[in-house]
């Protein structure tokens, strides 16, 4: 059987949505530490960036970035990842963006700072990057000194670590009542939220020391979908009916929204909202002051800070464009709508207060061109 190979190592963040997705859709692979010398010679010049997730197809294709390998898998398979219902789609799709960009305050502030529990395992896993002939203490300590810088220009400084940490465990337990009834995001089986939600949840918040224990004392069934994202059977085994295990397979009915999920969302537009509404606006400053840029120009991984408000406190963060490259794609499904089904999705969207996200959009497209995220 053909087998990809996929790049990446277990602590990192956005591999945990390509290797879930690969595991769910029992796709084949192996992983492979990007610090190999097939990798330096082969497969980084077609990729043209390093960042991990990067997948080589058995036929030698190469996909570098999470959601690229993801869409090669589902249109080839009529999108098993997506309802077809517009409001479970739609929500869908905005859980793409959260788990890419919404959690990393947290998935940050519990990896970096807490270095009693967490540093000497962290040290073993930035060791396995070092390149062939190098020195692994100095690879791990500038990879490890870098991300540390990262966490800063993600908005997490001591001022804010007390809003985090409460924003996170009020998350955690209303994650924990949807999962108490419900294995997947919607319903009997993982669509796309899922698998980019389990990218903060698994690599940082699911693994490592400090947090996993936060996650299995404080909301077992979270911990749960953690495991079953990770299972190549639907593991749903407490799920159990008047004696019935309960058959997996299908979203919910009807293109409902479950009340618990309407929690979660509502919980999770508690600083999306405000930081993506000031990123839009960061970055479209910026476009207009680098109005020449030529078509084809690869994107930068942030242009500036965005400054905005959460419950009372101020924040700061990076303003990355890639939010709004998978943000779009939601705004384009919600334009391509019925006007009735618009307004479906609207009702639904102003429930969970996600609402202003959908016209929270950059006065420039972005584009994909061999491999690098690109302005149009
Ligand atoms: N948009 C990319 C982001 C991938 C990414 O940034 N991965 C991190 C590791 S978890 C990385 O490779 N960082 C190295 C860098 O940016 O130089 C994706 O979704 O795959």
């Amino acid at each position: 059987m053909s087998v990809h190979t996929l790049y990446g190592i277990p602590l990192s963040l956005y591999t945990g949505k390509a290797r879930s997705y690969l595991i769910k859709n029992g796709l084949p692979y192996r992983e492979v530490t990007p610090a190999t010398t097939h990798f330096a010679q082969v497969v980084l010049p077609r990729a043209k960036l390093w960042t991990i997730p990067t997948l080589e197809t058995p036929e030698g294709l190469v996909i570098r970035d999470g959601a690229a390998i993801v869409e090669h898998f589902e249109s080839r398979a009529g999108h098993p990842a997506l309802p077809t219902g517009p409001r479970q789609r739609i929500v869908h799709r905005l859980l793409d963006v959260v788990g890419m960009e919404g959690l990393l305050r947290p998935a940050m502030h519990y990896r970096w700072n807490f270095p009693d529990e967490n540093d000497s395992f962290l040290l073993h896993h930035f060791s396995a990057l070092t390149p062939p002939g190098m020195d692994s203490a100095e690879v791990a300590a500038g990879g490890m000194g870098r991300m540390r810088q990262a966490a800063v220009a993600f908005g997490v400084v001591p001022e804010a670590f007390e809003g985090i940490e409460a924003r996170y465990l009020a998350l955690l337990a209303v994650l924990d009542r949807h999962f108490a009834e419900l294995p997947y995001l919607l319903g009997g089986r993982p669509g796309l939220g899922d698998f980019s939600l389990i990218a903060p949840l698994y690599g940082h918040l699911g693994r490592d020391p400090k947090p996993l224990s936060l996650m299995q004392s404080k909301a077992v069934h979270v911990f749960r979908w953690v495991e079953r994202m990770n299972r190549p059977e639907p593991d749903v085994g407490e799920f159990v009916t008047n004696g019935e295990p309960m058959t997996p397979g299908a979203f919910v009915a009807d293109d409902e929204i479950p009340d618990t999920l309407v929690a979660v969302l509502r919980q999770l537009a508690v600083d999306f909202v405000p930081e993506t509404l000031a990123a839009a606006d960061c970055i479209n400053e910026w476009l207009e002051a680098n109005a020449d840029l030529p078509t084809g120009t690869p994107l930068e991984r942030g242009v500036g800070q965005a400054s905005f408000e959460v419950e009372g406190e101020k924040l700061g963060a990076m303003a990355q464009p890639y939010r709004f490259f998978l943000l779009a794609r939601a705004q384009a499904e919600f334009d391509a709508l019925a006007p009735e089904d618009r307004a479906r999705v609207e009702e639904v969207l102003d429930d969970c207060h996600l609402l202003p996200v959908l016209s929270a959009r950059l006065h420039r497209e972005i584009g994909r061109d061999d491999n690098r995220e690109v302005w149009l």
